[in-house]
């Protein structure tokens, strides 16, 4: 409930639309760097990877720069092919987790340019990058990352828009927009987050369901692996999140009456190809819960539940698909008796 207020803080003097650039803190004297960079690698885990896989389809869509996300607790057991060329952007919430501290390490000894996004001055990750931006998301009080998902990905947004300028590969016409559209973000969030009441009815009836599926395309996909991650965390229900146009090369066999499926199906440029993705799984009876934008006249018709979120650039739509995600995972857990804030066997930061 504090993203309108988090997600505004992690915008606060660094949009500067009459200017030709943004401010990105610690980040500006790099901004040459980042925009000429062969290649960007992401390292991460959790709900920070999926803030990552954000940011490709940003970096890609946007600036027109190779992207690959990886997660750091792998990356720092291989012998990656990384050089001086490579900017190597680290995403964590706490700035301490261990796997994404020696992906770091292991990427500077290789030569390669850090960059940070953290959400805690001074803590260790900050202190081992280059360079970096913090979100200012203040402390999440529970475990599980929340505000601190939004506020990445704001700053990731703000980054590539910065980089795309500084590249060419964006218009003025819709540099100007985007940063117009982010203003308007903290206050959409409101509205979606007043929708909590409906949210709750929709958890009450999937209360002791023991699977979920989350499907979602191209910016929302990352959505729908950050939607179940946080059914999983907090709840302990399984949960699969996949690319939805990935449905038909497996899950499909897993749908039944018994599979509530949620679709991220907002009106971007896939939105036909998850209309029929939807068509696919009602075929087979799944329960279908759909993330709409507002005003959409099909969808709703055709699925079992809908919550609506305000329209807004397809670039920024994690921003608003997300916050329906959480809340339905905090609905979720909490009738079903879940400690929220300190699930069992997480802790806050990894640091082992
Ligand atoms: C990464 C992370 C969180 C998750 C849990 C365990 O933390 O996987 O995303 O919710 O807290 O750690 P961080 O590097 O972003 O602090």
């Amino acid at each position: 409930f504090e993203q309108p207020r988090s997600i505004a803080d992690s915008m606060r003097g660094r949009l500067k639309a009459d200017e030709a650039h943004l401010q990105l803190g610690g980040l500006r004297n790099y901004l040459d760097k980042l925009a000429s960079a062969n290649r960007i690698v992401v390292v991460a885990c959790g709900t920070s990877w999926h803030a990552g896989l954000v940011a490709e389809y940003l970096f890609e869509e946007l600036a027109r720069i190779n992207v690959e996300v990886e997660y750091a607790s792998e990356f720092r057991y291989r012998n990656p092919v990384i050089n001086e060329n490579d900017l190597v952007i680290a995403i964590s919430q706490s700035g301490e987790t261990a796997d994404t501290l020696a992906a770091i390490e292991l990427a500077k000894s290789k030569g390669a340019t850090i960059f940070g996004i953290c959400n805690v001055v001074g803590s260790s990750i900050a202190r081992a990058t280059h360079a970096g931006a913090y979100t200012h998301a203040g402390p999440e009080i529970g475990v599980a990352s929340t505000k601190a998902f939004t506020a990445q990905v704001t700053v990731l947004t703000l980054m590539a828009i910065a980089v795309a300028w500084r590249r060419g590969t964006l218009s003025e016409e819709l540099y100007r927009q985007l940063l117009i559209e982010l203003e308007t973000i903290p206050s959409k969030v409101e509205r979606v987050l007043a929708k909590a009441a409906p949210i709750r009815e929709i958890a009450s009836i999937f209360t002791y369901s023991r699977n979920f599926i989350y499907l979602g395309r191209g910016l929302n996909f990352p959505v729908a692996l950050e939607g179940a991650l946080k059914l999983k965390e907090i709840s302990y229900i399984h949960a699969e999140g996949y690319p939805a146009a990935e449905m038909k090369h497996g899950p499909i066999a897993l749908i039944d009456e018994d599979m509530p499926v949620v679709f991220l199906a907002t009106k971007d440029n896939s939105y036909d190809k998850i209309v029929s993705n939807i068509m696919e799984v009602k075929a087979r009876k799944g329960r279908v819960i759909a993330i709409v934008t507002e005003g959409d006249a099909l969808i709703p018709g055709m699925v079992d539940f809908v919550i609506e979120i305000p329209n807004t650039h397809d670039v920024l739509t994690p921003l608003l698909s997300v916050i329906p995600l959480q809340l339905l995972s905090y609905y979720i857990a909490v009738l079903r008796g879940r400690n929220v804030d300190q699930p069992r066997n997480l802790a806050k930061s990894v640091t082992v």
